[in-house]
């Protein structure tokens, strides 16, 4: 369906349209498809629509997208390294026609942008990864972001109606042209763009200053965010630790702005279109992280370090972003100040340093970082007793888990350091669980439940006590992968054996499943498979209640947690 012949021109500042186009575009997008976007899609679209991908006006059409792979440069010959594509699945590309208007929609449901179909076609997503990385690529890692395995692109112009909804920071989200303009103001004509992914720290602090005062700039402070993460804590710890970062700068000197720019891992390819982007917010020049470098180190920048800085610096005319390379810093002890050890001597970033210290509940020195971050950072990092952590118990019906739960919820509630919740096998099949049934599917998801509830308990400093059976590997992984995010996850195998969990028999279950009434049992005709790795094994066939939960409690006080 041909919607428009003439599209109205695009502001300069933004690619959102006139209110009165956005009412057209509405009453006509009944009767357009739609797609909706992930995350890292949802970026993408905001920077095309708040120009942090100047000049681009869309999604790439074939052209530009062969041109970018072939000579890294739009088909109109505009450097640009990579592409930038909608993509979505044969199915639904099958439907596309040329002229076409697309609704572009956030996973809600509410439209975001109107896409007028140029070109659909199938990539070759291996050519893509070469032109891409060269030889050593990712195949995993599209252009589009999209989460398909086969997917096809969709090129086109796109008309934005709003960019997409972000609740959080929003003081500190400003659009390229408003960070542009702030730098205007100021009178800053040179700024340093520093992206990172963690937080920043005293050694950084002074590298920063270094090259502020080397370049004569001012810098432009932006965590990296990764977008799946954008619910949880570490997205909101980093933003908080920038934010107390950003503070320990005089006014002129550093600003503090949160983009939807994420870190692509796209090699060097990625670094200069990080360029361009900066370029596109004001600035100047740009740091460039050795990426290499995650421990301590001996001085010395890598020799791929320094060919990635060079291979950039070969671009800065046409970017008219100059890459700036880290600087080593080292402690002088006597000053108890950073200072550039180009000379030698050892350098690194303190971050894992001190996220190490907050666990074992250890001061950080002084030297190390500013009393703002490490605030921000032990709402995070906290010592093991002050964590919330999940006891999973594990083993087959009859096992003792459920009386070991017991009486170690008691005796937590005793100890009274933290909110108890305890997820008996019963009393999550009553409340949480009571439609599913004992396959191997209905089983995992009873298992996945009790994680995520678990993980809810842990991340608000509560401990949870769960007793399912859980006989499949794969939800236990899950469970603790959901837990650890938050604190920790102490997996008890109750290994009591089959024949005396049977002699027991205090429901009668093995009973009625020897007698054929019911089918499925674990450990009858249904498997247990047991934990490779846990914490700790219990067998309960000769000890009573009180000496299994001691052994637990002796566990969690070894390990600090109590
Ligand atoms: S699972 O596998 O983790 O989802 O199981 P769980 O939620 O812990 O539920 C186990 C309790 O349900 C009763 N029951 C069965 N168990 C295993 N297999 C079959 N087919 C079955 N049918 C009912 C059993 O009494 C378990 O309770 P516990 O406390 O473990 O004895």
């Amino acid at each position: 369906m041909q919607y428009s012949d003439s599209l109205p021109a695009h502001n300069a500042e933004s690619l959102l349209v006139h209110f009165r186009r956005v009412e057209r575009l509405k009453e006509q997008a009944t009767e357009f498809k739609s797609v909706y976007l992930n995350p890292r899609q949802l970026c993408d679209l905001e920077m095309l629509l708040n120009r942090a991908f100047y000049p681009l006006e869309g999604y790439m059409c074939r052209a530009d997208y062969e041109s970018v792979l072939a000579d890294m440069a739009l088909a109109d010959g505009t450097l640009w390294p990579l592409p930038i594509c909608l993509g979505v699945t044969e199915e639904f590309a099958a439907t596309l026609t040329p002229g076409e208007g697309i609704a572009v929609r956030d996973s809600e449901g509410f439209m975001l942008a109107v896409l007028t179909v140029s070109d659909v076609w199938k990539p070759d997503l291996a050519a893509e990864t070469f032109a891409i990385f060269g030889e050593d690529g990712d195949h995993s890692v599209a252009g589009c972001n999209c989460d398909l395995e086969d997917p096809w692109y969709v090129g086109g112009r796109v008309e934005g109606i709003a960019f997409p909804q972000r609740y959080d920071f929003t003081d500190i989200r400003m659009t390229p042209a408003e960070v542009q303009r702030f730098f205007v103001q100021k009178g800053w004509r040179k700024v340093v763009a520093v992206q990172a992914s963690r937080p920043l720290h005293k050694a950084d602090r002074a590298m920063l200053e270094e090259i502020a005062l080397e370049e004569g700039a001012s810098l432009l402070l932006s965590p990296l965010l990764s977008p799946s993460m954008y619910s949880s804590v570490d997205h909101f710890v980093l933003v908080r630790s920038f934010q107390q970062f950003a503070d320990t700068f005089p006014r002129n000197l550093a600003k503090l702005n949160l983009s939807p720019w994420f870190q692509r891992s796209m090699g060097p390819k990625g670094a200069l279109l990080r360029a361009i982007v900066n370029k596109n917010y004001g600035c100047t020049h740009m740091l460039v992280w050795d990426s290499g470098k995650m421990k301590p180190r001996l001085n010395a920048l890598s020799d791929e370090y320094e060919a990635h800085i060079q291979w950039l610096s070969g671009y800065a005319e046409t970017t008219g972003v100059i890459p700036v390379a880290e600087h080593c810093m080292s402690l002088d002890k006597a000053t108890g100040k950073y200072v550039n050890s180009a000379d030698g001597g050892l350098c690194g970033n303190d971050h894992e340093a001190v996220v190490d210290l907050l666990v074992k509940g250890e001061p950080i020195p002084d030297w190390m970082s500013f009393p703002g971050v490490i605030r921000e950072l032990s709402r995070k990092y906290k010592p093991r007793w002050k964590q919330g952590f999940t006891l999973f118990f594990s083993g087959l019906s009859g096992a003792g888990k459920s009386t070991l739960a017991k009486v170690l919820y008691v005796k937590l509630l005793e100890l009274n350091h933290r909110p108890v919740t305890l997820l008996d096998g019963d009393i999550v099949r009553t409340n949480l669980s009571s439609e599913l049934n004992f396959s191997k599917e209905h089983r995992n998801l009873n298992v996945a439940r009790i994680g995520f509830v678990a993980s809810e308990i842990v991340k608000n400093g509560g401990v949870a006590v769960c007793a399912p059976i859980a006989p499949y590997p794969e939800s236990r992984r899950q469970a603790r992968h959901m837990v650890e995010e938050y604190g920790g996850f102490i997996e008890i195998h109750v290994s009591t054996p089959l024949s005396v969990c049977e002699q027991r028999d205090r429901k009668g279950i093995y009973a009625k499943a020897r007698a054929g009434i019911i089918k499925g049992l674990t450990g009858v005709d249904d498997p247990y498979f047991e934990p490779e790795n846990p914490e700790l094994r219990i067998d309960t066939s000769e000890l009573t209640p009180n000496e299994a939960a001691h052994e637990v409690l002796m566990f969690l006080s070894d390990n600090k947690y109590i």
